[in-house]
């Protein structure tokens, strides 16, 4: 799905800024058709951003369902005959638009894009009232899943399974935007390496138009020359002398695709953006343009305090630039798909990046004292994670891969988070969304994020994805303290895995830290235990080939839901929440920069 953009012939407004809106506990809204008219009440919200931490009201951040925003938006004058679209680059995890009293849209999913065509609901030069209908639940047909449960006293808590807040709302921009009403609707490229050659094949989708033509031109990002042209709708070119994107060298080439009318006028066109570059796995290395990539960095989160999940481009770009400071190179968008903005600056700037869908929480057995589990539940069946959830992960997938696929950054999809892989029922789930995977983009590997219970003997999907992802807790959910017992076991285990003869990425190991918490005997919550565990586990990566990459639960402190292992929230940041180093941040540092 193409993002917005300003071209020669587009134009696209933000409608960023300040939005009405209502919290809706009786679910009143619907029915009493809150879209025809102002909402009500007096309340603003910022968009974007989660609703949850904005007004202080335990009974805002906790809501349970459905939240309005609504706007009146003056539709430029120079849209006349122009195609007018309203597109949201998320609402998290539902929603419904209306423009004045038609409804235009609805979407399942929280973290990708969704648009409709509102030609015929606006015109240029006047008002056009918005209202969204923004829906928080989660149950066992949503990614991720979870339920609702209902007290006694009528109140209903949202359960899930997941460790990180259910924040919810318009987190990311809302555009409106105009085409030709002949237009590319979506654009795919793919490249390899010849030597000193660059090979680009594209294709382009064309709609509204018959008897149009297609022509590209490759330029350099920036302006530069056209260094290739081709026409057609589909086809390949060669750039003599490329400049490939690679780890730390954000090279980038924009594909300009121009729509033809039959009189040679130019009706649209469309800059794509892409990078040319190989990825491939070979053995248990894993290979960019050829040579051996070690992937070093974080599982992150979109988190911060106030915005919740709200996009925020100061906290974005100080986010990489802690990552340039301290010597990473790479994380993974744990776990949901982030706003598309993060993955342009990591384009640019050459960060590797594994891609998760927000499949997280498929594993009902990991509950316990972490989660808050209300009950036991058995993972896959008719009543929990069932062909239904599938069909929505499915579709989870094809919107992740629709929406990012010509981001060189992006080098691993990630279709899971820890889901239980364990039960034979397993099997059955993951086998179809690996094969779609593969079958959306051949070009990438795919994995899937391995739980710590989920061990080479007991895991039953592992072999059907190209790379192992593994999240290992040894030292703090197990062996908590004891880093000497936890070596041995973390080595003997990764000696396994190392016989499937795939690169393993360690996707997540840490311990949670109190900043400020000293220890002369390294005690567990202290900052020189977390320093020591990860020192530790790089004694162990450094001792096995097949290991092809570390990435540290977490990058920084963030937001869960309250419980009896979460002091405000998961302490296993090497930053705090508001982005200062604890002790590991250095430690770390130096092995990344190797200085040790
Ligand atoms: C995990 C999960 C992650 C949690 C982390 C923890 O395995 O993938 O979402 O936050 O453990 O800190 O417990």
């Amino acid at each position: 799905m193409l993002a917005p953009r300003d071209t020669p012939t587009r134009e696209r407004t933000s409608l960023n800024g300040l939005w009405r809106f209502a919290l809706d506990p009786g679910a009143a809204g619907r029915g009493a058709r809150w879209w025809a008219g102002p909402l009500p009440g007096e309340a603003e919200m910022p968009v974007p951003a989660s609703f949850n931490d904005v007004i202080p009201d335990r009974a805002v951040r906790d809501h349970v369902g459905d939240v309005w925003y609504q706007r009146v938006v003056r539709v430029p004058r120079g849209w006349d005959g122009g195609r007018v679209v309203l597109r949201f680059d998320a609402a998290t995890h539902r929603a419904t638009a209306w423009i004045d009293d038609e409804r235009v849209v609805e979407h399942e999913g929280g973290y990708t894009p969704f648009e409709a065509d509102v030609t015929a609901h606006v015109r240029a030069g006047e008002e056009a009232r918005i209202t969204v209908v923004v829906n928080n639940v989660l149950s066992w047909t949503s990614i991720p899943p979870g339920y609702v449960q209902e007290l006694d006293d009528g109140r209903r808590v949202q359960q899930y399974f997941h460790d990180f807040f259910n924040y919810a709302g318009l987190h990311r921009t809302v555009w409106l935007y105009a085409t030709p009403p002949a237009y590319v609707e979506d654009v795919t490229v793919t490249t390899d390496l010849d030597g000193a050659y660059g090979l680009v094949a594209y294709r382009a989708r064309v709609a509204g138009a018959t008897g149009h033509a297609v022509r590209v031109a490759v330029r350099e990002d920036g302006g530069g020359e056209v260094v290739a042209r081709a026409e057609g709708a589909e086809g390949a070119v060669r750039i003599p002398g490329v400049r490939a994107w690679r780890p730390g060298e954000g090279n980038l080439y924009v594909l300009d695709v121009e729509v033809v009318d039959p009189a040679g006028e130019v009706v649209d066109s469309y800059p794509q953006t892409f990078g040319v570059r190989t990825v491939a796995i070979d053995g248990e290395r894993f290979l960019i343009n050829g040579e051996p990539f070690y992937f070093k960095g974080f599982g992150k989160h979109e988190d911060a305090a106030l915005r919740g999940r709200g996009h925020d481009p100061v906290t974005m770009v100080h986010d990489f630039e802690l990552l340039r400071w301290i010597g990473a190179n790479s994380f993974r968008t744990s776990h949901y798909p982030y706003d598309e903005a993060v993955l342009d600056y990591a384009d640019r700037h050459g960060v590797v990046v594994i891609d998760e869908t927000a499949a997280v929480g498929l594993n009902l057995n990991v509950g316990g004292g972490i989660l808050n589990q209300a009950e036991p539940l058995t993972t896959y069946s008719d009543e929990t994670i069932s062909s239904r959830t599938q069909a929505v992960h499915r579709q989870a997938i094809e919107e992740l891969v629709a929406r990012d696929k010509n981001h060189p950054c992006v080098v691993v999809w990630s279709i899971a988070n820890e889901p239980d892989s364990i039960q034979p029922e397993a099997r059955a789930y993951f086998e179809p969304l690996v094969a779609e995977t593969r079958r959306l983009d051949p070009t990438r590997p795919v994995g899937f994020a391995n739980f710590m219970l989920a061990t080479p003997d007991r895991d039953v999907v592992s072999d059907l994805f190209d790379v192992l992802l593994l999240n290992r807790y040894y030292g703090w959910y197990a062996q908590t303290g004891d880093l000497d017992t936890a070596e041995q076991v973390l080595e003997a285990e990764l000696r396994e895995w190392a016989r499937r003869a795939r690169p393993i990425v360690m996707t997540e190991y840490g311990a949670d830290t109190q900043p400020g918490l000293h220890s002369v005997t390294s005690d567990p919550w202290s900052e020189e235990f977390q320093t020591d565990l990860l020192a530790m586990y790089h004694r162990v990566f450094d001792r096995i080939e097949a290991v092809a990459g570390e990435q540290i639960w977490h990058f920084a402190d963030f937001a869960t839901r309250s419980g009896v292992s979460r002091v405000d929230g998961n302490k296993k940041g090497v930053f705090t929440r508001d982005r200062r180093p604890k002790a590991a941040a250095h430690a770390l540092r130096r092995r990344w920069r190797g200085e040790a």
